[in-house]
């Protein structure tokens, strides 16, 4: 039979649109982070325009998820932001840094795909900070503890003449990024060969930073994406210590397999729980929401006992 690492909720899907109390075609690709003792959601939903927006859900326990009333990010219509946001905010992650939430989410325009943060204390008030990339850059997500005492980002440019890989970044406040290199590849010929780009928030473990990412592979048929898993170094996480052979979750449910776009499992968030296993998030076929469990000692193990070559 065969043996999943991730053991997917019987219940799945966990959000859909028809759970939205305003009109959503999608619920997708989300960050959930634990606040006080909830489990909050931040979802994307296509509207009708084909343009999106960001929701947010609660949970008591991580699997059934109640959307509040009102949207929770939508395109700015003013100020420095509106340019930048004009066709939509897609794919939030968040992170935990001290008492506050760091939200990156992409900001889409006629001048092209770039990267927005925003924070918040309490998931009511959300305040934008600033745009952190330019243009042709997606899925930032930003570590939750400081190195030499700047913060650190793994993101993903789009270049031209290289496989779309995961990159590098540092900070010193979380607004000006530098010092970038170029640390993971697509590998040719294998799962993730087209592209990779980080998915969710690196989680801590005695081992090092776990990062679940995403990679493609192009097919007669049009893309699959599924997630596969890297480990990077406790004290310099531009090392990676191992990155996983194989995927860890493939489009394999009805719901992963066909909608807005078929054969899609995308995860921008997990949440680590104190048992020694993780809730891992994803869309399925940009259309609902998943979840799954997997140990987190399996998924290290994958990286370090059955790795491939990082780039
Ligand atoms: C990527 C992004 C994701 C999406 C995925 C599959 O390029 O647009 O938001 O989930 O494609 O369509």
């Amino acid at each position: 039979m065969k043996q999943h690492i991730v053991r997917r909720y019987s219940r799945n899907p966990i959000l859909t649109s028809a759970d939205i109390p305003y009109p959503v075609e999608t619920v997708h690709n989300a960050a959930v982070v634990k606040h006080d003792r909830e489990y909050i959601m931040l979802f994307r939903s296509h509207l009708r325009t084909g343009r999106s927006i960001i929701g947010l859900a609660r949970s008591d326990d991580g699997f059934r998820f109640t959307a509040d009333p009102e949207p929770f990010l939508t395109p700015e219509r003013d100020g420095p932001f509106a340019a930048y946001e004009e066709f939509g905010v897609e794919d939030p992650r968040v992170t935990q840094i001290e008492n506050e939430y760091v939200i990156t989410y992409s900001a889409y325009s006629r001048n092209g795909v770039r990267i927005a943060l925003a924070k918040t204390k309490d998931f009511k008030q959300v305040e934008k900070v600033a745009l952190i990339t330019e243009a042709d850059y997606r899925n930032v997500v930003i570590f939750p503890e400081r190195f030499g005492g700047l913060y650190a980002r793994l993101d993903r440019p789009h270049s031209e003449i290289s496989p779309w890989s995961i990159w590098i970044s540092y900070s010193p406040d979380l607004r000006f990024w530098g010092e970038s290199q170029l640390i993971m590849k697509p590998v040719p010929y294998h799962w993730d060969e087209m592209k990779i780009g980080p998915g969710a928030p690196p989680i801590k473990t005695g081992r090092g930073w776990l990062s679940i990412y995403h990679g493609v592979f192009q097919t007669m048929d049009g893309s699959i994406y599924r997630l596969g898993v890297a480990l990077h170094d406790l004290h310099d996480p531009a090392k990676i210590i191992g990155v996983g052979d194989s995927w860890i979750l493939q489009p394999e449910d009805p719901w992963e397999i066909t909608g807005y776009v078929h054969n899609v499992v995308f995860t921008c968030g997990a949440v680590p729980e104190s048992d020694g296993t993780v809730k891992i998030y994803w869309g399925g076929a940009d259309t609902v929401m998943c979840v799954g469990e997997a140990s987190i000692e399996d998924l290290v193990a994958l990286c370090v006992d059955h790795g491939r070559p990082a780039k």
